[in-house]
C-alpha cells in the first residue's frame, strides 16, 4: 500500500514538473538586419506576442546590420510592446550595411518613442552575445537570425573574456539549444541556390553554417514566399498608433504591393516557438555554402530544412497574421 502511495505520489510530482517544464518561455536572442525588408517587424512582433503570451522570454535583439535605424528601429518596437529594456546590440562592423529604401523605418523612428536614439547606444554584438549566453542554463538559449551571420561568426571566433573562460565555439556549444535560421533556398527541382541572407555576408555565413555545433533549423526562401501577410493588418481599424502598422502600411503601398508581403523571417521565429510540426513539413539535409553566398545540396543531415505545403502555407499564413496583430496591454 505504503509502495503504491509513493508511485503515485511520484507519478504526480513527474507530472507536475512536466507541466512546468512546458509552460516555461523559450528563452530567446533574436538577430535581424531589419531595415532593408519589413518583414524582420513582423518577426519582432511575433516574438513580442510569444513573450506576451509566455511561450518565450526574449534575452536580446542584436543587429547584424550597420545601417542607421537598425537600433533604433528595435528600441521603437521594444518600447511599444512596453520591453524598453530588452538588451539590444549592433555589429560594430562597417558592413553589412543594408539601408531601408522605402523608408517606413525612418518614418517610425520619427514617431514614436524609444530610448536608443543611434546605433552607438547599444552594447556591441559579440560581447553582448558572450555576456547573456554565460548567464543561461546550459543548452537553454534558442538564437534565431533573420538577417546575416555577420555576428554569429564573430562570436564563434571570439576568445575568452570577463564574461566568460570559454572561448565562442565551447559557449555556443555549452549554452545554446538550437540555431533557426530564415537562410538558403533550394528552388524545387534544384540542387543549389542562393538567399539574401547568406550572399550579403557570405564568408561568415560559411563559418556558422560549417563550425556551428548544434542543432540547426533552416527556414528556407521558398518557405516564407508561400506565406503572404500584413494586407489584412493594415486594413485592422482597431489597431491605432502602432509602429508595426505604420511600417506595413508605408512599405506595402511603396512596393503597390496588394496581396501581402512574403513572411520569410516570421517562419523562423514561428518555427522556433511553436516548433516543426504540425505547421511544417521538413528534411534532414546538408548544404555547402559557397564562396560567392550560393549554397549547394551535399550528402549528409546537418541541418532540419522546413518545406510547407499548400495547404500548410494556408493556416500558417492565417495564424503569422493573427500574431502580427498583436497589441501591447497599456
Ligand atoms: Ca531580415
Amino acid at each position: 500500500m505504503a509502495r503504491k502511495s509513493y508511485l503515485l505520489f511520484a507519478f504526480l510530482l513527474a507530472m507536475i514538473i512536466r507541466t512546468q517544464a512546458q509552460q516555461q518561455p523559450l528563452p530567446v536572442i533574436l538577430d535581424t538586419d531589419i531595415a532593408g525588408d519589413y518583414d524582420d517587424v513582423g518577426a519582432l512582433t511575433l516574438l513580442h506576442a510569444f513573450a506576451d503570451k509566455g511561450e518565450a522570454r526574449i534575452l536580446a535583439v542584436i543587429s547584424s546590420n550597420a545601417f542607421e535605424t537598425t537600433v533604433p528601429t528595435i528600441s521603437v518596437l521594444n518600447t511599444y510592446f512596453n520591453k524598453p529594456h530588452i538588451p539590444v546590440g549592433i555589429t560594430r562592423k562597417s558592413a553589412p550595411n543594408e539601408s531601408c529604401p522605402q523608408q517606413w523605418a525612418q518614418a517610425i523612428i520619427a514617431k514614436y518613442p524609444h530610448n536608443l536614439t543611434g546605433n552607438a547606444q547599444a552594447e556591441e554584438a559579440v560581447a553582448l552575445y558572450r555576456r547573456i549566453l554565460a548567464q543561461q542554463p546550459d543548452h537553454s538559449v534558442t538564437i534565431i537570425t533573420i538577417g546575416f551571420f555577420t555576428n554569429l561568426a564573430g562570436l564563434l571566433a571570439s576568445k575568452a573574456d570577463a564574461y566568460s573562460a570559454l572561448n565562442g565555439r565551447q559557449l555556443v556549444k555549452q549554452k545554446v539549444k538550437q540555431l533557426v535560421s530564415m537562410a538558403t533556398s533550394l528552388p524545387v527541382g534544384k540542387t543549389t541556390g542562393r538567399e539574401y541572407n547568406v550572399y550579403i555576408d557570405a564568408p561568415a555565413a560559411q563559418t556558422v553554417l560549417a563550425q556551428w555545433e548544434t542543432p540547426v533549423t533552416l527556414s528556407p526562401f521558398e518557405v516564407g514566399e508561400q506565406v503572404r501577410t500584413g494586407i489584412p493588418l493594415i486594413k485592422d481599424k482597431s489597431i491605432q498608433h502602432s509602429p508595426v502598422k505604420d511600417a506595413f502600411a508605408i512599405a506595402l503601398a511603396k512596393d503597390k504591393d496588394t496581396i501581402g508581403r512574403m513572411s520569410w523571417d516570421q517562419t523562423a521565429v514561428f518555427a522556433a516557438i511553436r516548433g516543426i510540426t504540425p505547421w511544417f513539413n521538413s528534411r534532414k539535409l546538408n548544404l555547402r555554402i559557397e564562396k560567392d553566398g550560393s549554397n549547394t545540396l551535399i550528402p549528409g543531415t546537418r541541418f532540419t530544412y522546413l518545406e510547407l505545403t499548400g495547404s500548410q502555407a494556408k493556416k500558417l499564413q492565417q495564424e503569422i497574421e493573427k500574431l502580427m496583430h498583436h497589441q501591447p496591454a497599456h
